[in-house]
């Protein structure tokens, strides 16, 4: 079949809830993919940095392969031989009393306000159907009804209305408007992205977690980091909230736990917060299952094994000196963290974020726009130094050309 009825075919049978760049892919390995018609391309959007270990990775390939043909599924009415294994890495690695499995990244974050909702009303003492939880503007955590009420795009909430009360939308990047709202007594929790990546890869002012972290402890409001896509060393440490030594009330893990290979999220907390939901009050089918425990943990194996945290902050330098040379009029500012990086153009210039990433398939490099105007870079952490530079010489050349 021609790319051009692969395209065809989901636009006439799919729902158009996306706008894809027009390549069709069939093969991945490490940084790189193949379409259709055998073209490489550098993978540089990383399925939103689900594919932080890269493509088909073998320790992780393995894993899956050899659980696939034991056992897949018990659902929680029973134990398994292999969650509580998941749990117990998953908990001492980054540092709490105790794991709940779900599958996409948003069943986290709504887990996550359940989690801190409950808490709210039996530790502290909330009166019933107060709970307020404070979200910052331009937040991106997923499309559930509830996570859309927290949205202030209004392609994420428009006519999708009635929404969830129980919401404070405060700028972000400011720990003033925090100060403002936190004292009140209904507040249960504040919820943020370390790095805001829909947004355009926002990242705060050094010091503000810190700051957040400390307004919430002094107003005992939980800090919940929705790390769905700055965890897992996406920004050089194995979490972005590592950067400012802040150990958040609740983490929400996603995307790469699994490494790109099955929906899997994770969300940690510590006994207080966490046994505060009992048996069967919260779950999902799929959720810790042991073909996914088994995966989750060859994930993070690669993160420890292969140091990709410290890769990550290493290539993260040398891909912003890289860019940050091009001399383009096109180019506003190159911004990020570790591989998480993003290049804002100029829209006056004549051409969107979206001719660019046209050009940079032509020459055998994918990646994404968002807002029109910018361009988000977020390579797998296992791209070598060489990789890097040909890759950015690839985007140099696309700018210069431009
Ligand atoms: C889409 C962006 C990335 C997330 C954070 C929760 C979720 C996400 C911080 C939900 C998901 C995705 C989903 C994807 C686009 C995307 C994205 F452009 F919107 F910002 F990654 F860069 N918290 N992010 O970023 O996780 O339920 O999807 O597993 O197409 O909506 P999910």
């Amino acid at each position: 079949m021609r790319k051009e009825e692969y395209i065809l075919r989901e636009e006439i049978y799919g729902a158009h809830n996306y706008h894809p760049l027009p390549v069709v892919l069939q093969k991945g390995k490490g940084v790189f993919v193949w379409d259709t018609d055998g073209r490489r391309y550098f993978d540089f959007l990383s399925g939103y940095s689900a594919l932080n270990q890269g493509h088909c990775h073998p320790h992780i390939i393995q894993a899956l392969c050899e659980q696939a043909g034991e056992l897949t599924l018990v659902s929680r009415a029973f134990y398994s031989n292999l969650l509580g294994e998941f749990m117990e890495y998953t908990c001492h690695l980054f540092g709490y009393d105790k794991l709940l499995p779900m599958n996409t990244g948003v069943e986290a974050v709504e887990t996550a306000l359940k989690l801190c909702r409950r808490w709210g009303y039996r530790k502290k003492g909330i009166p019933s159907g107060k709970a307020k939880i404070i979200v910052c503007e331009n937040n991106f955590h997923g499309r559930t009804i509830s996570v859309i009420s927290m949205s202030t795009d209004p392609s994420a909430y428009t006519d999708f209305d009635p929404y969830t009360p129980g919401f404070i939308k405060i700028p972000y990047n400011s720990t003033e408007a925090l100060q403002e709202v936190i004292s009140d007594p209904e507040v249960a929790g504040f919820l943020l992205e370390p790095i805001q990546g829909e947004a355009g890869v926002v990242v705060p002012d050094v010091g503000y977690l810190q700051a957040c972290y400390q307004l919430c402890k002094d107003n005992q409001v939980l800090f919940i980091a929705d790390e769905i896509q700055t965890g897992i060393a996406r920004t050089g440490k194995m979490l972005a909230c590592d950067h400012e030594q802040v150990h958040p009330d609740i983490l929400l893990l996603g995307k790469a736990l699994s490494g790109g290979t099955l929906p899997l999220s994770a969300v940690l907390a510590d006994d207080e917060i966490m046994l505060t939901i009992r048996p069967g009050e919260h779950g999902s089918t799929y959720g810790g299952n042991p073909l996914a425990a088994r995966v989750g943990i060859a994930a993070l194996e690669v993160i420890v094994t292969q140091q990709l945290a410290a890769q990550a902050q290493k290539m993260g330098n040398l891909f912003r000196e890289e860019i940050r040379k091009i001399d383009s009029p096109m180019i506003r500012e190159v911004r990020g963290k570790g591989l998480l990086n993003a290049v804002v153009t100029k829209p006056d210039k004549g051409k969107t974020a979206w001719d660019i990433c046209m050009e940079l398939k032509e020459k055998g490099l994918i990646a994404k726009p968002t807002h029109e105007h910018i361009i988000r870079f977020t390579p797998p952490l296992i791209i070598t130094g060489e990789q890097l530079r040909e890759a950015t010489t690839v985007i140099r050349e696309t700018f210069e050309k431009i």
